[in-house]
């Protein structure tokens, strides 16, 4: 998720204000896939929302950043997530309250794919197609796998493309770890009138580190092991 999220909010997409996170004109992003809070945390610390240094507080006793987000503790968190399926219904009461209120701010969604298992997702799919929201853009973090195995193991979602297109959306595929293929499809976003748009990203979990990239689906919620730590940080460059 780590190259759509800084692609929204560091490459020029997002409209927001650090400074005025509430201003009724702003964009906003809701991270329906509440478990990926640290990658959210350390876009919105880059993007001037806190410290840098706070993001070493994560998940412990009294941090604002708990290992869920919480809108009420976290400055530019759009939305409290964590039990999966809710934020595209969230985004589009945002989008709604936007036609009411006549604003032109636009609202990015992000679901993980096994999280589309989950019924509320078609539910606000075919609401958002059925009302055309075309400022509303869903974007799919399809890296194949959840919780305890991959997602063809569980409830097989393809062919999802097709699936978003008979509920109203406009779709497109891309490569989820290509800066272009995703900063080309916020592009294209815009360019969409009249209905809502899918992005279906396709993603590598735990991509750039040969650890975690070896063994699909056995990191979730676990850290890297201590003695593999130095080995990771220099692989993603830090
Ligand atoms: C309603 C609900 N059911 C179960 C969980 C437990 N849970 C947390 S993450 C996860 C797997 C999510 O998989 P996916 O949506 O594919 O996310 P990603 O692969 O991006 O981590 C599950 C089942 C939850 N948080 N909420
Ligand atoms: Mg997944």
């Amino acid at each position: 998720m780590v190259e759509i999220v800084a692609t929204l909010y560091l490459g020029g997409v997002l409209r927001y204000d650090p400074a005025a996170p509430g201003d009724p004109e702003r964009d906003r992003f809701i991270l329906s896939k509440g478990h990926g809070a640290p990658g959210l945390y350390a876009v919105l610390a880059e993007a001037g929302y806190f410290e840098v240094a706070d993001l070493a507080t994560l998940r412990k006793l009294g941090s604002p950043l708990e290992g869920h987000p919480n809108m009420c503790r976290v400055a530019g968190v759009e939305a409290s997530t964590g039990s999966l399926g809710q934020g595209l219904s969230i985004g589009i009461g945002h989008v709604l309250a936007g036609r009411i209120d006549k604003r032109d701010y636009r609202v990015y969604v992000m679901v993980g794919d096994g999280e589309c298992e989950e019924g509320q997702v078609w539910e606000a799919a075919m609401f958002a197609g059925n009302h055309g929201l075309d400022k509303l853009t869903l974007i799919v973090d399809r890296n194949g796998y959840q919780q305890t195995a991959a997602v063809d193991e569980v409830q097989p979602l393809d062919p999802l493309d097709e699936k978003f297109r008979s509920f109203g959306f406009e779709v497109r595929s891309i490569d989820g770890h290509s800066l272009d293929e995703v900063a080309d499809a916020f592009e294209w976003c815009r360019g969409v009138s009249g209905k809502p748009q899918a992005i279906i990203a396709r993603t590598i979990k735990g991509k750039g580190v040969s650890l975690l990239e070896a063994k699909q689906g056995g990191w979730h919620g676990k850290p890297i092991p201590a003695d593999e730590e130095a080995k990771a940080l220099q692989e993603v460059g830090t």
